[in-house]
């Protein structure tokens, strides 16, 4: 996901860029918004943390854009283009640390695992927006 910071500060397009430019093909993509509800689900698996409450309004605040992504070694290699979880911590010219505000707001999403990633699709997209 381009998470609600990244969209607001219009960096949809040059993170896009970015992410074709590193040899990923996009198999779905879309533009929406989570409800409260909608990021709670998604976010499940953190719902006993402390920023719990703060990642899910943010991540609820504005339009988003979900893509499904496809690439030898993804997961780990989506990663290592994103850079750390706090931009502060991130690699120069990673996505986070040229697009990324904060560790709350920290401007896209990868999923952690293939197992997340198909977890993750499939709540995103239904098969024939799959390509
Ligand atoms: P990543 O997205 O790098 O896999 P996770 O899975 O540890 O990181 O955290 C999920 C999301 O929770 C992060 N992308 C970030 O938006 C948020 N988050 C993580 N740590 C914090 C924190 N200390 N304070 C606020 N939000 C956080």
């Amino acid at each position: 996901m381009i998470k609600p910071d990244a969209v607001e500060s219009g960096h949809i397009g040059a993170i896009l860029e970015k992410i074709t430019a590193a040899g990923f093909k996009i198999v779905a993509m879309k533009y929406t918004q989570l409800s409260l509800r909608d990021a709670q689900a998604f976010y499940e698996v953190h719902k006993e943390r402390p920023f719990f409450g703060e990642l899910t309004s943010f991540m609820s605040r504005g339009p988003i854009v979900a893509a499904i992504l496809e690439k030898d070694n993804a997961v780990e290699d989506f990663r290592a283009l994103i850079g750390a979880t706090n931009p502060a911590d991130a690699a120069e010219g990673t996505i986070r640390k040229l697009y990324a505000k904060n560790v709350g707001e920290n401007a896209v999403h990868g999923s952690d695992s293939d197992e997340n990633a198909a977890i993750e699709g499939a709540f995103h997209f239904s098969g024939r927006e799959v390509f």
